[in-house]
């Protein structure tokens, strides 16, 4: 059994939907990151960060935290969203949710949804750097039908969520084609929808 340590956001939401597609079991503890269980000593044990998503395989006995580590960590156990011959290129999209898309985005949660008016600077360059985001994304995926190629991997299930947060950024998902055509059909799963739905059982991907 999977203990995931988690929160409502977009990065927990890459866990939940790897295990509900792959169909293993789970329990969720919630992590309340706004009032700082982050910070509580019991959880610094199993995340050096303090930062949620973190899983504990029980049956293993093994704790990992970082989320591409464990969708790499889920995707090795199950055999599923990583084959070898494609792990190049799944790697490459994995790492650029991790380090780009996913701290850009959330960057432009803080100054544009959160807090808007208190920097014209942070809005306007998060804004900027989000649209290049989408634009780039639609433009590989005008050459490619999923992130890494021809196959759903675990590159499209970090992405996704914080795609899914498309009304917040205000840019316009359906503007971009291909962005969408993705987005949509990643909606669409029922691994997906589960997943999403894991903390609040009425909350599905927002439509484009
Ligand atoms: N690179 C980390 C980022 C995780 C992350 O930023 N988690 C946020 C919530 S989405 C968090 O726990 N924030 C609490 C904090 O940093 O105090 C991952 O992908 O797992």
């Amino acid at each position: 059994m999977i203990e995931l340590f988690t929160a409502n956001t977009p990065n927990g939401k890459k866990i939940s939907i790897m295990l509900e597609e792959i169909k293993y079991e789970y329990k969720v503890v919630n992590i309340d990151i706004n009032k700082g269980d982050q910070f509580k000593e019991n959880f610094i044990k199993i995340s050096p960060l303090s930062k949620i998503p973190v899983i504990i395989d029980h049956e293993r006995n093994q704790t990992i935290f970082e989320s591409g580590a464990i969708l790499i960590y889920l995707a090795e156990q199950s055999g599923k969203f990583y084959d070898v011959e494609e792990r190049l290129e799944i790697n490459q999209w994995l790492m650029a949710q991790m380090g780009y898309f996913g701290p850009m985005l959330g960057q432009h949660h803080q100054f544009h949804h959160y807090n808007p008016g208190k920097s014209k600077f942070g809005e306007d360059r998060y804004f900027k750097i989000s649209e290049r985001i989408y634009r780039e994304l639609n433009e590989r995926l005008s050459k490619s039908k999923y992130l890494a190629g021809k196959n759903y991997t675990i590159a499209d299930i970090a992405t996704f969520p914080w795609i899914a947060r498309h009304e917040w950024h205000d840019i316009g998902l359906k503007k971009f084609k291909n962005l969408t055509r993705w987005y949509e059909e990643i909606s669409e799963r029922d691994g997906v929808k589960r997943g999403f739905a894991f903390m609040d059982e009425n909350e599905l991907p927002p439509k484009p």
